[in-house]
């Protein structure tokens, strides 16, 4: 196809799928996990698509007429989400930049590649400019804070989903002894060598961590995330340097200044920007040559069929975050093979709604 695609409409639905291992976590407990369901009708017959995990079912009732509102701005237009991420970044600074705002952005913005890579009739990975290939992932499906004598057994099914070599582990629990059972019990489900992340999903007080993560640092662990509240830069950038394992963090970034931001506070040895809060591809294309050029490797959070084909683009490509919450909806979900997620050649990003589960699983 040559010339423009313009945009006509979008439909926007909300399911909420029931996890297999509920997430139990410091940021919530959830049993089912909500998705909005984002088609992107073009008048020329393309369809992009994409989709948000909101985690809160209630983040519908916002996130749905904020993304009616942004296509309804746009309806007629040429899609050029690079142009629209500049164009909404000044629109949206009177109502704050953050939050559900840069959400929708980042909902919308990630349908208008699609579509415009499927109008390519290229996969998004080489459309950017990349190949097709495997992209190294850990299994991030379980291992939450649930009772430490079921991790083991938890952590050899987890490795056995796609041969896994590296985990996450969720940590911050009362006591310094139940954390360190936890790391015992994976290691000895999993085993010796692998390789685990852990996250402690911003459980802690800083001085807290300090106790912490300077007691757990001589475990062998991969990295820590996210031990403190998400915008405590000061006391990441501390604990960054007093500690030998290396501090991730990033899932909590709002768009490309907050990556400026952790990366001249000194605020990490890894980040991990998410697709929706990042600003969607557009954001991604901004925020992580920032992180890239500082030398720091760059990992993934959730949405791991956008994150693989970036992934391929990306300069300092660290570790997809592989879960499959979402799997019940899609027609064709990727494949892991030995650890790795794989990229199918598909023109767009490469998703497609199971319909009967999307009519099924409706909010
Ligand atoms: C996380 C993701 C989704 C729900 C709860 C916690 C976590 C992660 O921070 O990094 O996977
Ligand atoms: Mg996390």
């Amino acid at each position: 196809m040559t010339g423009k695609l313009t945009l006509k409409s979008i439909e926007v639905r909300a399911v909420s799928v029931p996890l297999r291992r509920p997430v139990v976590s410091k940021v919530g407990l959830f049993k089912d996990w909500p998705l909005i369901l984002i088609d992107l009708y073009t008048n020329e017959g393309v369809v992009g698509r994409s989709y948000l995990e909101p985690y809160l079912r209630n983040a519908a009732r916002y996130l749905v007429p904020a993304l009616h509102d942004l296509a309804a701005a746009r309806a007629g237009q040429e899609l050029a989400p690079l142009s629209d991420f500049q164009d909404n970044r000044r629109g949206l600074n009177l109502v704050g930049y953050e939050g559900m705002a840069m959400i929708a952005v980042a909902g919308l913005d990630m349908a208008m590649w699609d579509a415009l890579a499927k109008a390519a009739a290229m996969p998004l990975a080489t459309l950017l400019g990349g190949t097709l290939g495997p992209v190294p992932a850990y299994n991030s499906n379980g291992l939450w804070l649930i009772d430490v004598a079921r991790l083991a057994t938890e952590a050899r099914e987890l490795a056995d989903e796609g041969r896994f070599k590296s985990l996450k582990l969720r940590l911050g629990r009362d006591r310094l002894a139940d954390d360190l059972a936890a790391i015992r019990e994976v290691r000895q489900g999993a085993g010796e060598d692998i390789l685990l992340m852990v996250d402690f999903n911003q459980g802690l007080a800083l001085g807290d961590a300090l106790h912490r993560c300077h007691a757990l640092d001589d475990q062998g662990l991969y990295w820590f995330e996210e031990p403190i509240a998400y915008d405590n830069l000061a006391g990441y950038s501390q604990l960054t340097r007093e500690l030998d394992t290396p501090v991730q963090l990033g899932e909590n970034f709002y768009g490309p200044r907050d990556m400026h931001k952790a990366v001249s506070a000194g605020a990490g040895d890894y980040v991990m920007p998410d697709l929706m809060r990042i600003g969607g591809v557009s954001g991604w294309l901004r925020a992580v040559p920032i992180a890239a050029a500082a030398g720091i490797q760059v990992s993934t959070h959730l949405y791991p069929e956008f994150a693989a084909h970036l992934m391929r683009v990306t300069e300092t490509a660290h570790w997809l975050e592989w879960q499959d919450w979402h799997y019940p909806i899609l027609k064709d979900p990727f494949p892991i093979k030995e650890s790795c997620l794989e990229v199918p050649n598909r023109p767009g990003a490469g998703i497609e709604w199971d319909e009967a589960a999307v009519n099924r699983y409706r909010m």
